[in-house]
């Protein structure tokens, strides 16, 4: 069985981060393991007073505990990181335990619409770009890769523009960088560049003009997941998409109640469908 570890917040209301990765990931029929970086009540994105705990101590005193128990994942998929020195604590933990027989997905979660989530720093975007660098797969929407880039960000991005960004985003040293948030027509998609091969892949479905919270960590999980059960990179782009997809439509009923995230839960017999294609 597949096993993967992420690694990134659990916001305990607001459907992102943890609360999302571990059931997606779980429903693709992968073991998942988690490390929590930080604790808050509900997500920064709209709610008033959070709580936010540190756990930078326990994520060195976990990973010590696994080494010693010897402990191996299939892939290593950190999001949301809540302070520049956790993002070097996620170095190390590469270090510990990516080997060449399992991969790394990061997942910089910096920002949305052109602007960094409350409380992230330039210092943290500095400490992000350079993890990137020991990153397989990163996987960041427009705002990120401006950001991760010091380059302006480009509204409703194009396939050309996104080709131009995707190559940048490899120079920051990882092999395959995936944007989200690519636009062709009436279609919103997202496109990756495999730099080893000098291809590129772009998956699209229809889009819809309303922002739902949480979908890029969904997104991003589907992603993890497809990659690690050994789908190509088209294959996982298009899982990821479709899934991304039916997880906004099937929320539109229900934006004025569940307006801090979406409703995935309801599409989660599609993306089992969809693992098993
Ligand atoms: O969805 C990204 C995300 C993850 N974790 C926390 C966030 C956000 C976005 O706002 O606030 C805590």
């Amino acid at each position: 069985m597949k096993k993967v570890v992420t690694i990134q917040d659990i916001s305990c209301f607001g459907k992102c981060s943890l609360t999302v990765a571990l059931p997606i990931i779980s429903a693709m029929g992968i073991e998942t393991a988690v490390i929590p970086t930080v604790v808050l009540s509900t997500h920064t994105g709209g709610f008033e007073g959070f709580t936010f705990h540190d756990l930078s101590d326990d994520i060195s005193a976990i990973s010590n505990h696994w080494k010693n128990l010897g402990l191996e994942f299939d892939s290593i998929y950190t999001g949301y990181l809540g302070s520049a020195s956790q993002v070097q604590i996620m170095s190390d933990f590469f270090d510990s335990f990516g080997t060449d027989r399992n991969f790394i997905v990061v997942d910089p979660v910096l920002g949305d619409s052109g602007k960094l989530y409350a409380g992230l720093t330039d210092t943290l975007v500095n400490e992000m770009r350079k993890l990137c660098a020991k990153a397989d797969y990163i996987l960041p929407n427009m705002t990120e890769a401006s950001f991760l880039l010091d380059i302006p960000y480009i509204d409703g991005c194009n396939e050309e523009q996104a080709k131009s960004v995707l190559k940048k985003l490899a120079e920051l040293g990882c092999r395959v960088p995936v944007l989200t948030g690519v636009r062709k027509g009436d279609f919103e998609g997202a496109g990756a560049y495999d730099s080893l091969k000098n291809e590129f892949y772009f998956a699209y479905s229809k889009h819809i003009d309303r922002h739902i919270h949480g979908t890029g960590d969904i997104f991003a999980s589907v992603f993890t997941g497809a990659v690690t059960l050994g789908k190509n990179i088209q294959q996982a782009l298009d899982i990821s998409v479709r899934y991304i997809s039916d997880c906004i439509e099937v929320s539109m009923p229900y934006l004025d109640e569940v307006w801090y995230g979406s409703c995935f839960e309801l599409c989660l017999d599609k993306l089992i469908k969809y693992t098993k294609e």
